[in-house]
């Protein structure tokens, strides 16, 4: 089947966190690309990737990456496509620099920046969903259930103490 969204990533190391992506589109049902291309350590292939990527088909791009995170804003640099960023928690600054890194883009150059870590990665796959929705009615409809579940399961429990 046709990966609607490219997930990738400056590390294999990234993977623990971006596989929350992952996880979102497995559950809607949305195919996608994962692939580790690096910004410092690849950056030939990241320009190909890049350049290439509306020809392969993909509607969206996630990009996450820590530390000196350059990959989601050089891939947006060289694509058309939306490039959503996951800041990656770093050791040393704890994602910190990982989201000034990727998300005080220059004016003319556009990446949509999420949160740092899991829930920015998780996040990304759902926004990627939401916006491969609008021209797709089941996957709408599947984006429905996935809600009404969420707000289902915290009207049923509310209790704090209970798990
Ligand atoms: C970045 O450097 C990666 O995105 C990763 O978050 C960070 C550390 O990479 P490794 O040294 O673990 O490969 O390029």
């Amino acid at each position: 089947m046709q990966a609607l969204v490219a997930v990738v990533m400056g590390s294999k190391s990234d993977w623990p966190t971006m596989e929350a992506a992952a996880e979102i589109m497995d559950k809607l049902q949305v195919p996608y690309h994962v692939e580790v291309v690096s910004a410092h350590r690849t950056p030939d292939k990241l320009m190909e990737f890049a350049a290439g990527a509306a020809d392969r088909g993909f509607k969206i791009i996630i990009g996450g990456a820590g530390g000196a995170a350059h990959l989601p804003g050089m891939i947006a640099s060289k694509t058309r496509l939306p490039v959503l960023g996951v800041p990656v928690q770093s050791k040393a600054l704890s994602g910190m620099d990982s989201l000034l890194s990727i998300v005080q883009m220059p004016k003319g150059i556009a990446v949509g920046t999420l949160a740092i870590g899991t829930a920015g990665a998780f996040n990304a796959g759902l926004l990627a969903c939401q916006i491969l929705a609008n021209n797709d009615v089941a996957l709408a409809a599947r984006l429905d259930a996935f809600r009404e579940e969420q707000t289902r399961a915290v009207l049923d429990n509310p209790d704090p103490r209970e798990v």
